[in-house]
């Protein structure tokens, strides 16, 4: 009896496995993230109507419009893409108008039906996965929406009586909710996890995270979610809104990488979540970050501290922290500075710093959208031009990362490491394979710009070629394996030894040479040599003349 029972158990996991393997942190860390809001991101049709973010309105993308551009996605070099919530929300217009966005759950066991079909879905997954993409989505487990049943807005004291809980799937009645307060002293961690986000015009609903009941319900829905559509990846929202002892559990249940975020810029509280899931969003450095290349006076030094402190505060699981220089919350980047010298060392940092680098669509077309909710743009009308700088700029970035980590499989969990510059507008930091080197003195600065990679760094040998990634321009390591490089408009740079970039930079030429000058030109295309190419092209034209 319980051996036929075992068996057909053992039948029918084989039957109903995924596809693709669960992908655990160590399958992540190596991945570089593309980040969609769904509806903003590609329609399906060939429309392109306008789209007014102040409305806050659905503006028609779908999970086959993502499908259909996921050539855009991957020829930038991201080989993940994470897409906004994808379950049911609250429909019709709220304070805060539609629930375009998706964190407005009100059925956890349907699909938001804006963004297409569960097939349309569970093609998405199927097309990354034929590509060895991984999908991450993201959930939210704080809270629900309710829409107030007596009118659109509700009262300071009682929002909580107002609402239609039975509109809610499946926890529809007010005791499956922290009894009602709004979050008051985001000092005091009960308030910050028992009392409600949101505010009188859209309360969020605080799901009572304490019983088991709601504990077991929720950890069956992620395991079944995941399952349903082959999901590689998690991205939680609200972390620090729930205890942190359920979380393991609903890790476990979902049994895929999950990064969380946790909002605040404090690297010791963040860090804390480390120890209950994956991962976290790297809020600590991101504020630092977006203040030192925010301006040409912006602090680097506070960059750079932050960094350390950061690092050692999140141990090993800095390599899997989620690092991004923008996402729908915030400003973009380019809402703060447009000088594309400062654009690039900022757009820099995350593909080369320790975390997993996630990418918010639409900073590539130069989008400039301040906060939520003009930051989440349709992508439609930029008509995805790959033409434009800064998709050139982040195909280099991803392929200095991939670069570096053919090179030295251990750049994934090398710590990078400051190198002391003398220049207060610079820094620089090595993680071997490469040398990152950053300064925020903007384009049109004339100041003479140079940083030093001692040899003792041993990343270049002596006399050895050393690349910049980002521009295929090369300069020569002296005697000894020390190397000098010197700032070209305010650009940030990205050195590695020349055997290491042959697919990055088919074609290098010394730093300073004209780009016409190609008889300077040292070619190492996928290692075959100039002549050889010369022969080969000139056989293919006579091929076709004759
Ligand atoms: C809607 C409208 C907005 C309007 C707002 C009141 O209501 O669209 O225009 O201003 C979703 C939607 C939003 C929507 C909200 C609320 O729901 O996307 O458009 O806003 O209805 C996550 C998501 C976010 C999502 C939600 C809710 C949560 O990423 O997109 O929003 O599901 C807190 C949470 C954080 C949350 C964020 C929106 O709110 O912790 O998880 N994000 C302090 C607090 C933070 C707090 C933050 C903002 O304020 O510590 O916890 O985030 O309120 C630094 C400090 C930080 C400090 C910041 C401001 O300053 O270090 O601690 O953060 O220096
Ligand atoms: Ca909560």
């Amino acid at each position: 009896m319980f051996k036929s029972s075992f068996f057909s158990f053992v039948l029918l996991s084989s039957l109903v496995a995924p596809s693709v393997l669960a992908a655990s942190a160590d399958d992540w860390r190596g991945r570089s993230i593309y980040q969609v809001v769904t509806d903003r991101f590609a329609r399906d049709d060939n429309q392109t109507p306008a789209c007014n973010t102040t409305d806050r309105k659905y503006c028609g993308g779908t999970w086959k419009g993502i499908t259909n551009r996921l050539d855009y996605i991957q020829n930038m070099g991201f080989d993940s893409v994470w897409i906004s919530p994808i379950v049911g929300n609250v429909e019709g217009t709220t304070a805060y108008g539609e629930a375009y966005h998706g964190y407005w759950t009100s059925n956890i066991n349907t699909l938001n039906s804006h963004f297409g079909t569960a097939d349309d879905l569970k093609a998405l997954s199927a097309a990354l996965h034929s590509r060895k993409m991984y999908l991450m989505v993201d959930i939210v487990v704080n809270h629900f929406v309710a829409l107030n049943s007596t009118s659109p807005t509700g009262t300071a004291e009682t929002p909580a009586s107002n609402l239609d809980f039975s509109t809610i799937t499946p926890f529809n009645t007010v005791s499956s909710y922290h009894p009602f307060c709004f979050i008051n002293d985001y000092n005091n961690q009960t308030d910050v996890e028992q009392c409600w986000l949101g505010d009188v015009n859209l309360p969020l609903a605080d799901l009572n995270t304490e019983d088991t009941e709601t504990v077991n319900t929720m950890n069956s829905w992620i395991n079944k979610l995941v399952k349903d559509y082959d999901i590689d990846g998690l991205r939680i929202d609200t972390v620090k809104h729930v205890r942190k002892d359920f979380w393991p559990g609903f890790k476990q249940a979902a049994g895929v990488f999950a990064t969380g975020e946790v909002l605040l810029g404090d690297p010791e509280y963040v860090a804390g979540y480390t120890k209950v899931i994956d991962s976290v969003l790297d809020y600590p450095n991101w504020y630092q970050l977006i203040e030192a290349f925010g301006t040409t006076s912006g602090n680097l030094s506070a960059l750079t501290s932050m960094a350390t402190q950061a690092q050692k505060a999140y141990g090993d699981s800095a390599f899997v922290a989620g690092s991004f220089l923008e996402n729908h919350d915030q400003p973009r980047f380019q809402a703060t500075t447009t000088d594309m010298a400062l654009v690039k060392n900022a757009m820099a940092w995350p593909f080369v710093h320790d975390g997993i680098p996630i990418m918010y669509y639409g900073q590539e077309q130069g989008l400039t959208g301040k906060g939520d909710p003009d930051n989440r743009e349709a992508l439609w009308p930029s008509g995805y031009d790959t033409s434009k700088p800064l998709v050139a700029h982040v195909k280099s970035l991803n392929g200095a990362r991939k670069a570096a980590v053919a090179a030295n499989s251990a750049f994934l969990t090398t710590p990078a490491q400051f190198i002391p510059q003398t220049q207060i507008s610079t820094f620089a930091f090595t993680k071997g394979p490469l040398a990152a080197l950053f300064t925020n003195t903007g384009s049109s600065s004339s100041d003479k710009v140079t940083w030093t990679i001692p040899a003792s760094t041993k990343l270049f040998k002596a006399n050895e070629k050393a690349v910049d990634v980002l521009t295929c321009t090369s300069v020569d390591a002296d005697g000894d394996g020390k190397v000098t490089v010197t700032a070209e408009g305010g650009n940030p740079k990205i050195m590695l030894p020349a055997s290491a970039v042959t697919s990055v930079c088919p074609t290098v030429r010394a730093q300073g040479s004209s780009p016409s000058a190609s008889n300077s030109a040292i070619t190492i295309l996928g290692g075959m040599e100039m002549r050889w190419i010369v022969v080969f092209g000139a056989l293919l034209v006579g091929s076709t003349i004759f």
